[in-house]
């Protein structure tokens, strides 16, 4: 049952960090990450709409990184085969691409800090948009939260997100989060 009808000229899809790392078999895997590719890539196939992807695009000696201090193994190195989006993602009608936390001392999860994402959106007139990707307790959840505070009126897609899951819970409380926002939370298949 189709809920909500997506409008190319007021409607963004956000792909966040789809990208090897975050997969199984990556540096940082999130436990399923490769499953919101199949989720993501039947929303693209069957919807249009103004579609971004972002990638954590991290230099060699990033500040999040454990040897630098930080509460990460060394993930998503600009330019490595692990910082690519997953392989079966489908970017081939990708609007604008997203690179994010790129300096060794910034730390950033959210595609909309330092980007000029949400300027962008704007100019294309974009009103909404719909969330998905990786990870759900920590880019997905800032990148949803700062497109409520940008304006936007802000969806994030269930069965196309994945946690990382640092304490058992965290993606679950991190959903309660973005609904107490304002969030709203619906699947792939919800939309048309
Ligand atoms: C992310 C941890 C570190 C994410 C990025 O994309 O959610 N998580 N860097
Ligand atoms: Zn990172």
């Amino acid at each position: 049952m189709a809920v909500e009808c997506v409008d190319p000229e007021r409607d963004a899809i956000i792909l966040v960090d789809v990208q090897n790392d975050f997969c199984p078999g990556g540096a940082l895997p999130v436990p399923e990450g490769d499953k919101v590719v199949v989720a993501l890539n039947g929303l693209l196939q069957r919807v249009r709409a103004f579609t971004v992807a972002s990638r954590d695009w991290h230099p060699p000696n990033h500040c999040s990184f454990t040897p630098q201090g930080g509460p990460w193994p060394v993930h998503c190195v600009a330019g490595t085969p692990g910082a690519d989006f997953h392989p079966d993602l489908t970017t081939d009608r990708l609007a604008h691409v997203v690179s994010k936390a790129t300096r060794p001392d910034e730390e950033n999860y959210s595609d909309f800090e330092g980007t000029g994402l949400a300027d962008l959106l704007r100019k294309r007139g974009i009103r909404r948009v719909f969330v998905g990707g990786l990870a759900t307790d920590y880019c997905v959840k800032a990148t949803a939260l700062d497109a409520v505070k940008h304006g936007f009126e802000t969806t994030v897609l269930e069965d196309a997100i994945r946690g990382v899951e640092v304490q058992p819970g965290d993606s679950a409380r991190a959903l309660e989060e973005m609904k107490r926002a304002g969030i709203r939370v619906l699947r792939t298949e919800d939309l048309a």
